[in-house]
């Protein structure tokens, strides 16, 4: 369903750098980078927690390293058979997320800004939108 994954972190006294390099912390070639800010609700969108909850969907064939370079949030994933909330909490670690996976992102953080890195370019019909249907799929 996913990894968690630790990235190597580079320090001296001017901070700190996290490098993503294609074939040492993303395991595919990568093909698109976008993130989420903006998604605490602080311009009054009004969910249950002061936000509102996204993704609501599984891919078909995508997999996406996920990162909270600022802030935090969860994500529940959900592969048909059991259920798992991540916390990401942290620029240092991140988690891969494999094809056929629900998803949920809520409780974010001010601030929080979700880096997804992806092994393809964006396209609708790699989306399944209905938990039915997601279901339905598994089986075959
Ligand atoms: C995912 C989670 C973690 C684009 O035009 N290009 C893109 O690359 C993406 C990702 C989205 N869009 C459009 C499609 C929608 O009209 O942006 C709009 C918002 O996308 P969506 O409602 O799918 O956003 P989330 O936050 O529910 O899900 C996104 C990704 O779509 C999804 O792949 O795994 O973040």
């Amino acid at each position: 369903m996913y990894e968690d994954v630790d990235f190597k972190v580079i320090t001296d006294q001017r901070g700190s750098l996290v490098a993503l390099e294609q074939g040492v912390e993303i395991p595919f070639d990568m093909k698109r980078v976008y993130y989420i800010y903006g998604a605490d609700g602080a311009d009054g969108a009004d969910g249950a927690d002061g936000a509102e909850r996204r993704g609501f969907h599984a891919h078909r064939k995508l997999r996406q390293l996920m990162v909270c370079v600022s802030g935090s949030c969860k994500v529940l994933l959900d592969d048909g058979r059991e259920k798992a909330v991540a916390v990401l909490d942290s620029p240092c670690k991140g988690i891969m997320v494999n094809s056929m996976t629900w998803r949920e992102m809520y409780d974010f953080s001010e601030g929080c800004v979700l880096m997804v890195i992806a092994d393809d370019v964006y396209r609708e019909s790699d989306y399944i939108r209905d938990y039915q249907l997601f279901l339905g799929e598994l089986k075959k």
